[in-house]
């Protein structure tokens, strides 16, 4: 371990972990919820109730200048998804690969990364605030998932959006360290959420997400999915994995990350 960053994300993971030991007992045997799980869950709830209600539900965040650009955009957590089909892909230049869309939708999709850049898109130029305590502005180009998932459907009982990603990071937890995340339908139809196929006038390099990942500009780093397979609806994220939204989140951090 000899890369600052990483020592540094152990230490931040520890205190997460401990925070989620302590939220664990929150709940007893039976599942019942006590006042220390009310507690830390009604503390998250705040800060999306408080986002949403000071700067509404289509604010945006703030988009900067060419300008602006960071000369260099670090490349965070996975570099590059370790697995044979990855690597298949992006040896064909990710002509076989497929964005499948499913689950509470009226109707299931499957769309090629030529088909998305037919779509109307969208460019913006926004600052990516990582938790670790880094920052960088890029110029995003992508399809807005509203289109998408207008196009697909949504079926009323849906409440989530998953995003399913090639890549697998520790397999500390479940035995599974599948990165995805997951976003509420607010934010699905916020006009700066975009699924981005492009970076600073060029095409996502791998290490920035390639083909296509998720720009969620209110939220911090960890939101923004990289490596995308799969967009799922569903009614809860109790489901999937550790059941808290996501791969950071089952580790201990906020499933609402809002900056
Ligand atoms: N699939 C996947 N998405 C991911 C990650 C990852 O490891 N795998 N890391 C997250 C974190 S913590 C950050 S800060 C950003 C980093 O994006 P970048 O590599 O383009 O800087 O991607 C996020 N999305
Ligand atoms: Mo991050």
């Amino acid at each position: 371990m000899t890369d600052p960053q990483f020592a540094r994300r152990r230490f931040l993971l520890g205190g997460a972990l401990g925070a989620a030991a302590l939220a664990l007992t929150g709940c007893d045997a039976g599942g019942q919820d006590t006042p220390t799980g009310q507690l830390l869950r009604s503390a998250e709830s705040l800060t999306l109730a408080a986002q949403r209600k000071l700067q509404g539900k289509t604010a945006l965040a703030r988009e900067y200048t060419e300008a602006d650009i960071s000369p260099h955009f670090r490349v965070n957590g996975s570099s590059m998804p370790d697995s044979d089909l990855y690597a298949s892909l992006l040896e064909q230049r990710f002509a076989d690969w497929r964005l499948k869309i499913d689950g509470l939708v009226a109707r299931p999709t499957e769309l090629s990364l030529a088909a998305l850049k037919l779509m109307p898109a969208r460019t913006q130029i926004t600052r990516h605030d990582c938790v670790e305590g880094w920052s960088a502005i890029g110029k995003w180009t992508g399809v807005p998932l509203a289109d998408i998932l207008r196009a697909a459907g949504v079926l009323p009982g849906a409440r989530y959006v998953v995003f399913h990603c090639a890549d697998e990071l520790e397999k500390t937890l479940d035995g599974s360290g599948r990165y995805y995340e997951s976003i509420d339908l607010v934010d699905a139809f916020h006009p700066q959420t975009i699924l981005a196929y492009g970076m600073n006038g060029g095409d996502l390099s791998v290490g920035h997400g390639a083909p296509l990942r998720l720009r969620v500009e209110r939220q911090l780093g960890y939101k923004q999915a990289k490596y995308l397979m799969r967009i799922e609806l569903v009614d809860s994220l109790h489901g999937l994995w550790g059941g808290n939204g996501g791969y950071w989140e089952d580790r201990g951090y906020e499933w609402y990350a809002g900056i």
